[in-house]
């Protein structure tokens, strides 16, 4: 073999040739080896964390921000086993995250003894992760290696879906040759035209024809195509709830976010009336598609996503997003001769902040960070769940990571922090008490990598959007763990703010006094939400009434 390497080495390689930024990771013993080589690696950066939940955040996030591969480095079995919810948010919302499993050495394995970490059988790790991952390798042998290694990342990169690699300890060191590039098969490009051909009739021949812009357009690196396609077709175009932001640099003008039935009443209908809905890269769910009164007709609609497009009643097998997308820019009118547009949709005027002694309402968290940006340019956001993910509809921002099909709490704070580490922007991050709890403590790893979040949590006591289905449930309070009291010993400043003026003062400071994370404690009264979810909550109330009462 030729320009043979240690194992680990050709992987960290791969890896970084297809976008990696970074690896996340906690070691273990049966890891040692592994980390051995992660460490100083000179190709890409080790960042190490407290809890691997946290750590698969962490990469899920730095994955989607940089439009690159997440890389979650573990120990087997506890560690691992750790990450599993991190990896199935990934898999969830198409995050291509790349699990690289310590394992115990081949030559430990087939004896009477179970090893420490094994849970039923050795090979359980794999079949738990074979339910989050697209793909999945044991790296057993030196000369199979490469190729296994790149039919994995091959399946990571074209679908961006997470994918499992368990390398045994005594394989990193193993000399191995360059992992290839996988090659994958091209999209019938016979198929690409007759599919675009198809569409680009029915646009034509459409009233009111939607383009509704998903997180497989990000995901695939499609934004400035989709949006120049757009702009040239002159149809009007939306946001999926997990697409928000997607394609906003572009020249097409975004109307706004669809939450069905909790969002812009105007909005949705021009979406739910639309003759012609095209949905590009959109996964279809139920907080993706608001809470839809049934008033979608999916029948009607293109969807385009997961490697195939639906239309009407058949499909296009085998055509991948960047093939139609393509094919579809092949068809499209020269600037100034497509449609006659529809009329623009009046976006929802921003709540006004107005900095004095007022009470804090969650939708003044919003506001409130609208006209910070709005005074210092915006900044790259990172949302946990429960109603920040909802005030991060209200705010205007820039890049904004959200998990808001999958919902996981404690996404918010491991997410700013690999986002950070493979950007070097700093970020502002929001987040309720209740998920805070969860993985907040993270914090404590910013002055080991210089990192310095603008940290806004929703101080209300409670798992508060659970407690808008159940008013009177006691099981939804929580006490007040004074977050702003906690940042010092973790090497932040802490700000308990209780007023809007005061949340203006802390935002204000956090930005004269970068360098450390500032954790700005923001006190909410029980029983209040933001104005979207409120409405969303409402819906989602009404929805679930008729399908109990059917
Ligand atoms: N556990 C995890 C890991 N993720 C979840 N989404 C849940 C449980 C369920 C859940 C919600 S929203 C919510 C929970 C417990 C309360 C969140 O509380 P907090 O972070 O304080 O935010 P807020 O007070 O704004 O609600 C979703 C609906 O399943």
């Amino acid at each position: 073999m030729t320009n043979t390497q240690p194992l680990v080495r050709q992987l960290l390689t791969a890896l970084k040739a297809r976008g990696a930024r970074a690896v996340f990771g906690i070691p273990g013993d049966y890891a040692l080896p592994m980390f051995r080589q992660l460490e100083g690696n000179g190709l890409v950066p080790l960042f190490t964390l407290s809890h691997e939940p946290a750590l698969g955040f962490a990469a899920d996030a730095a994955a989607r921000l940089s439009g690159g591969l997440g890389v979650a480095a573990v120990t087997y079995g506890a560690g691992a086993l750790n990450l599993v919810n991190s990896v199935a948010g990934a898999y969830a919302e198409r995050s291509p995250l790349v699990v690289m499993s310590a394992a115990p050495a081949l030559s430990e394995r087939g004896g009477l003894f179970g090893l420490h970490h094994q849970s039923r059988s050795l090979d359980s790790q794999l079949k738990i992760f074979s339910e989050v991952t697209c793909a999945q390798a044991v790296i057993d042998n030196p000369e199979t290696a490469p190729r296994e290694i790149a039919r994995a990342l091959g399946a990571c990169t074209t679908q961006s879906l997470p994918v499992y690699l368990e390398i045994p300890m005594d394989m990193c060191a193993q000399p191995t040759a360059p992992v290839p590039v996988f090659e994958t098969r091209p999209a019938d490009p016979d198929a690409a035209a007759a599919c675009a051909a198809e569409i680009a009739a029915i646009v034509r021949n459409a009233r009111n024809p939607v383009l509704m812009i998903g997180i497989e357009v990000k995901r695939f690196g499609l934004e400035w195509e989709v949006s120049r396609l757009a702009d040239l077709v002159n149809i009007p175009v939306v946001s999926s709830f997990l697409g928000r932001g997607v394609a906003s640099a572009g020249p097409a003008r975004i109307a706004g976010t669809y939450l069905g039935v909790a969002g812009s009443p105007e909005l949705s209908a021009m979406v739910e009336s639309s003759d012609a809905l095209i949905l590009l890269g959109v996964v279809l769910s139920d907080t993706d598609f608001g809470v839809p009164a049934n008033r979608l007709d999916l029948r009607k609609a293109i969807h385009a996503a997961g490697g195939q497009v639906r239309i009407g009643h058949h499909i296009y097998p085998e055509l991948p997003l960047a093939d139609l997308v393509a094919a579809l820019a092949r068809h499209a009118p020269a600037k100034g001769e497509g449609l006659a547009g529809a009329p623009a949709i009046q976006a929802a005027a921003p709540r006004l902040f107005v900095a004095n002694d007022g009470v804090m309402h969650p939708s003044d968290v919003s506001a409130g960070i609208t006209a910070f940006f709005a005074r210092h340019g915006t900044m790259p956001v990172a949302t946990d769940v429960g109603d920040s993910l909802f005030i991060s509809l209200e705010t205007d921002c820039g890049d904004l990571v959200a998990q808001s099909y999958y919902a996981s709490m404690g996404f918010g704070v491991p997410a700013a922090l690999g986002m950070q580490a493979v950007s070097g922007k700093r970020p502002l991050v929001l987040v309720g008490d209740g998920a805070f709890q969860m993985t907040g403590w993270e914090l404590g790893n910013c002055q080991r990598y210089g990192w310095d979040p603008i940290v806004v949590v929703l101080n209300n006591q409670g798992w508060e959007m659970l407690r808008t289905f159940e008013p009177w449930a006691r099981f939804n309070d929580l006490s007040d763990w004074r977050f702003a009291d906690i940042a010092a010993p973790l090497g932040g400043i802490g700000h308990r703010v209780n007023n809007r003026r005061e949340f203006a003062g802390a935002l204000e400071t956090a930005h004269a006094q970068p360098g450390r994370f500032h954790l700005i404690e923001v006190m909410l009264p029980r029983g209040t939400t933001s104005l979207t979810l409120a409405r969303f909550v409402d819906a989602f109330r009404k929805r679930r009434a008729t399908v109990i009462a059917a």
